[in-house]
């Protein structure tokens, strides 16, 4: 049996394990997608962050603004109000936080707080000072794909080629944000699951996450990145579950297949895997780490014998 313990990634200020990283969600919303008003007072969002660490979050990422679709905007000084003291609190305790926001701004104030990552599910689209900020930070960067705000994402679900158009649209924000001054080393890609994208395009960019994020042999010479997955109780996964009358199973009752996606997801060869839930997705990631250290390294190699 062979085992390799090197971390499979390395970025600046985050953690590195030789598997796929645990983030677990702290939506400080009163609308959010699955778990929108839990957490939306200060205390009770400092309590759940520490809950996450205590459960095996590697990283626990910090968000004001819902994203669900049909979402409106909130201002940037109330997105400030709901973010900053949880930040704050985690970062002081040694959390290593990430904030989920699409302002500049907010990033600024977050990074300050103690920070260690943003976020942005717009991959820089929108606000066009956020690859600055983030370049001047020298912080890990997530770049999701996104084609525009909650408000009307699902009108931009439209797709000759889902996998080819999301590989094509992030390797231009990637060449964007670069251009910009953002060292390649700490890009982060998110393929948006559930982001301007229908029930089967989901399932198609997971299938294709080598190809996506260039995790596998087809790798080019900007390729690889590390790759974050959101899929956690996300509706294409109730759609997936629903009753026999068609009805979706509750955002609730998708946290068993979303522990399959993170361990399906790893063993691809995921960098993270973005969850509410985190104890069975921190199995999960372990499971997936145990086989692949476990598999042959590769032809001829033979293992070590019959024990
Ligand atoms: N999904 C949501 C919010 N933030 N960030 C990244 N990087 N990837 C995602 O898929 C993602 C995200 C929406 O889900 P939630 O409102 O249930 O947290």
């Amino acid at each position: 049996m062979s085992s390799d313990p090197a971390p499979r990634y390395r970025l600046a200020g985050l953690p590195s394990e030789p598997r796929c990283l645990v983030m677990g969600v702290v939506n400080v919303t009163p609308d959010s997608f699955s778990d929108g008003g839990q957490w939306l007072g200060t205390e009770a969002a400092v309590a759940h962050g520490f809950d996450l660490a205590a459960q095996g979050a590697d990283i626990v990422d910090v968000g004001g603004e819902s994203t669900r679709p049909g979402a409106q905007r909130i201002s940037a000084e109330e997105e400030v109000r709901r973010v900053l003291p949880v930040i704050t609190e985690l970062a002081r305790a040694g959390v290593p936080v990430s904030v989920d926001t699409m302002r500049a701004s907010v990033a600024e104030l977050a990074l300050e707080a103690g920070a260690r990552l943003v976020n942005d599910v717009s991959g820089g689209l929108a606000d066009p000072h956020m690859p600055r900020l983030v370049a001047k930070a020298a912080v890990p960067y997530v770049v999701m794909h996104w084609r525009g705000h909650s408000h009307d994402m699902n009108a931009r679900a439209i797709y000759g080629d889902v996998v080819a158009e999301v590989r094509d649209e992030l390797r231009r924000r990637v060449d964007a944000v670069v251009a910009e001054g953002v060292d390649p080393a700490l890009v982060i890609l998110d393929p948006g699951l559930g982001f301007s994208k229908l029930n089967d395009h989901n399932w198609q960019v997971l299938a294709a996450l080598p190809e996506i994020a260039a995790l596998g042999p087809a790798a080019g010479r900007v390729w690889p990145f590390p790759v974050l997955v959101g899929a956690s109780r996300k509706r294409f996964l109730g759609r997936l579950l629903a009753g026999p009358d068609g009805t979706p199973r509750p955002f609730s009752g998708s946290d068993d297949a979303t522990v399959a996606i993170t361990a399906l997801a790893a063993a691809a060869g995921a960098w993270c895997v973005r969850v509410h839930r985190v104890p069975a997705n921190a199995d999960a990631v372990r499971v997936a780490a145990a086989w692949q250290a476990a598999e042959p390294a590769g032809p001829g190699s033979g293992g070590d014998g019959p024990d």
